[in-house]
């Protein structure tokens, strides 16, 4: 093998060569002949610890046996204070066309290449080991390796925050954790500390619409949106400097789970969405989004009608569009989670020339923060030398020492100006690529107050919610109830009740009827509220091609069972992009009633319909209609919304289960007499493509 190649990055998969993977090469180890200490003395007995006798104590000298230990010992490093739960992956970006008339970043110039990226996303409140579907926000930080240094864009799938300056992050951060007496609730906002904070920062009340809504448990992280927030600058080589707000769109559109599902799979699968990663990238379905610019030239900042500085606001895209200008592509996941995924250090401050700050006050204070937190978390001021966070073009500087350094500096100049190492390394100017901050005009008071325009905290959480389909009103009512009606407090639910006013009276009514208020009023108001022109984008519904790619459908089978449906049914789906998995009562094969063997892929006991986006019930797999769990598993799927078909008598399954066919549910299809296979599956792909058949999912009664 080359020294470039690695066993598992095969160069044939049509995938351009990663060339942060190559970087990566000389620190990636192979397993190895012979055990060794980290001295390289070879271990004769990795069984025994050294004794005085076989029945006697173990003896200080033992040195391997010390070594091992004070390694474990040592193996955890402290998790992140937000964001700890997550999982990355190597890709690329491309840009579609130069981008010289608005920035002149050189990784945006050239179509022809392919930057290297570092993925990592990851849920706010939890712990390290949390569940994936919690009801959070997603991180969704991108680091690109480019020719001027590293670019980090650290953003949510959420385009707003919850406060406007930094120095509440501390007071919301503690808010939302595990309360501090007891450690609970994990990975969860519904608890009285978090409810508290909100319903006292009505600043928080727009993205707390967002994080009720469906955008806060994602399908998976494939289809989910991520956004900069803040608003930055992009600056070109003339020094023309413009607002910009960044989006990533993602090319299967942008999908939720029902919220049921979410806590179920919370038990059932805790690893989600990191195996939903994993898996399609490891199958070659590579993740992808393209990159999207919101523009605002400064003169047209003060037309907006809101503060482009106030992160608690968006810029609608009926109002300024937005502008696709390239892809990302996830295409190889990490050889080491701890090396790589734990190990990243994102800072919303690495910039490279091209790309700016604006004045946001939250953005200025993270801007501290990322630094301050890896000194912390990796131990020391060397962690840009972590293989995962080394750029990949040469970097040079007189900083030298501290914890952990690993680059081993040559000669006896450490400072600048020199004459003994010929003045270098030096400054190089603006014009040949040096990084120089727009020069803007300062000339303001100092003081600790914030500005007027940043005082609206309603409008735009009302444009959310008059942007939402009725089936998504009644998803963040739900959250809505289901959040505060874990609180303890009754005041603090109250409170809430009376913030939601501000946003819509039909919305605090329903919450207030859900959480028992019978004396809830409507506030009466001197001015209506405003009716804000709703806009579509910030809907998911519709979202999407339809396609059913990616997608995983379970084909429910027992002894028995026809076989040609399966293969027909089977064949028709993964030609449109579906991953189809045999589920039966226990591994092995079930025998068709042609007397063909299939292969399982899971069983009811270890797999629920929580996992599949679909299922599909062929007929002769009688063994399953006394199953309780194959009764669960179509009946879950029901509830969910998800796509159901049946051919032949596999009908009666779902009408053992409830679901009887007369009602012509939404999203289930069946095989009558008349309908061919192929017809089936055809319809079965066009109820897959519409993700969830949410209709069925208010039904109360079903009892899954
Ligand atoms: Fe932050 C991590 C995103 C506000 C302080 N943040 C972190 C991560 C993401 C974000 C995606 C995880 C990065 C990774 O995968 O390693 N944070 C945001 C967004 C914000 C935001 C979109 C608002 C628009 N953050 C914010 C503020 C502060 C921080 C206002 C502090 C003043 N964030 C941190 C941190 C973390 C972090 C404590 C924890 C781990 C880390 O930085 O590396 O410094």
């Amino acid at each position: 093998m080359s020294s470039t190649q690695h066993p598992s990055h095969p160069v044939s998969t049509g995938v351009p060569s990663d060339m942060k993977s190559q970087d990566l090469e000389a620190d990636r180890r192979e397993a190895g002949e012979v055990l060794t200490t980290n001295q390289g003395l070879a271990i004769s007995d990795n069984q025994n610890s050294l004794r005085a006798g076989a029945r006697g104590p173990t003896l200080l000298e033992d040195f391997i046996l010390r070594e091992k230990i004070t390694h474990f010992d040592h193996e955890r490093i402290p998790e992140r204070v937000v964001h700890a739960r997550g999982e990355g992956a190597h890709g690329y970006f491309e840009v579609y066309e130069p981008m010289s008339k608005l920035t002149r970043a050189a990784f945006l110039q050239d179509p022809a290449a392919k930057t290297p990226v570092f993925v990592r996303f990851s849920t706010v409140a939890g712990s390290r080991g949390s569940a994936d579907t919690a009801r959070d926000a997603r991180g969704f930080a991108v680091k690109f390796y480019t020719s001027e240094g590293n670019f980090d864009l650290v953003g949510n799938n959420i385009p707003v925050f919850f406060i406007q300056d930094a120095i509440k992050f501390p007071d919301l951060v503690h808010a939302l954790k595990p309360e501090p007496d007891s450690e609970m609730p994990q990975a969860s906002s519904a608890h009285d500390t978090f409810w508290d904070f909100i319903s006292l920062m009505p600043e928080s009340t727009h993205m707390i619409m967002w994080v009720m809504s469906d955008r806060a448990i994602p399908r998976s992280h494939r289809m989910m949106e991520g956004f900069g927030v803040h608003t930055f600058r992009l600056v070109n080589a003339e020094g023309v400097s413009r607002f910009v707000k960044f989006h990533w769109k993602p090319v299967l559109g942008i999908h939720a789970l029902a919220w049921d599902e979410a806590q179920q799979l919370a038990g059932r699968d805790p690893d989600f969405h990191r195996r939903d990663l994993w898996e399609a990238i490891d199958r070659g379905a590579y993740p992808e989004w393209e990159l999207g610019l919101q523009v605002v030239e400064e003169a047209d900042a003060e037309k907006l009608g809101f503060d482009l500085l106030d992160a608690t606001k968006l810029i609608p895209e009926n109002l300024v569009p937005v502008q696709k200008i390239g892809k990302l592509t996830l295409t190889q996941n990490t050889d080491n989670f701890f090396a790589e995924t734990e190990q990243v250090a994102f800072h919303p401050g690495h910039l490279v020339p091209g790309i700016e700050f604006s004045n946001d006050p939250l953005l200025q204070g993270r801007l501290f923060s990322y630094t301050d937190t890896q000194l912390s978390r990796l131990g020391g001021p060397n962690f840009h030398e972590i293989p995962i966070n080394r750029p990949r073009c040469p970097f040079h500087n007189n900083q030298r020492d501290g914890m952990h350094r690993q680059s081993i500096a040559i000669g006896r100049v450490a400072y600048e100006p020199n004459s003994l190492a010929d003045g270098k390394p030096h400054e190089i100017e603006p014009a040949l690529g040096g990084f120089a901050s727009v020069a803007e005009r300062m000339e303001s008071p100092k003081i600790r107050a914030r500005s007027p325009s940043f005082a609206d905290h309603f409008s735009q959480a009302r444009l959310f919610w008059v942007s939402q389909s009725l089936v998504e009103q009644d998803h963040i009512v739900l959250a809505f109830t289901f959040e505060l009606s874990k609180v303890g407090v009754p005041a603090i639910r109250e409170r809430m009740v009376r913030t939601l006013e501000n946003v819509d009276p039909v919305l605090a009514g329903r919450v207030a009827r859900g959480l028992g208020l019978k004396d809830h009023q409507a506030t009466v108001r001197s001015t209506p509220l405003p009716e804000p022109e709703p806009s579509p984008q910030l809907s998911m519904l519709g979202s999407g091609d339809h396609s059913i790619r990616t997608r995983k459908i379970a084909i429910l089978v027992a002894d028995g069972v026809d076989g040609e449906a399966v293969e027909r049914v089977r064949k028709a789906l993964e030609a449109a992009g579906a991953v189809c998995k045999l589920v039966a009562l226990t591994l092995g094969t079930v025998t068709s009633a042609s007397g063909d063997a299939l292969s399982v892929d899971h069983t009811l006991l270890t797999t629920p319909s929580v996992v599949f986006d679909a299922v599909f019930v062929p007929g002769g797999s009688h063994g399953l209609r006394a199953c309780g769990d194959a009764l669960r598993f179509v009946l879950e799927a029901y509830k969910h919304g998800k796509a159901i078909a049946a051919s032949g008598d596999g009908l009666e399954l779902l009408d053992e289960a409830g679901i009887p066919p007369e009602t012509c549910p939404a999203g289930v299809v069946y095989q009558t007499g008349e309908t061919l296979l192929a017809d089936v599956a055809a319809q079965f792909i066009d109820a897959i493509g519409a993700h969830r058949h949410w209709q069925r999912c208010s039904q109360d009664a079903v009892p899954a």
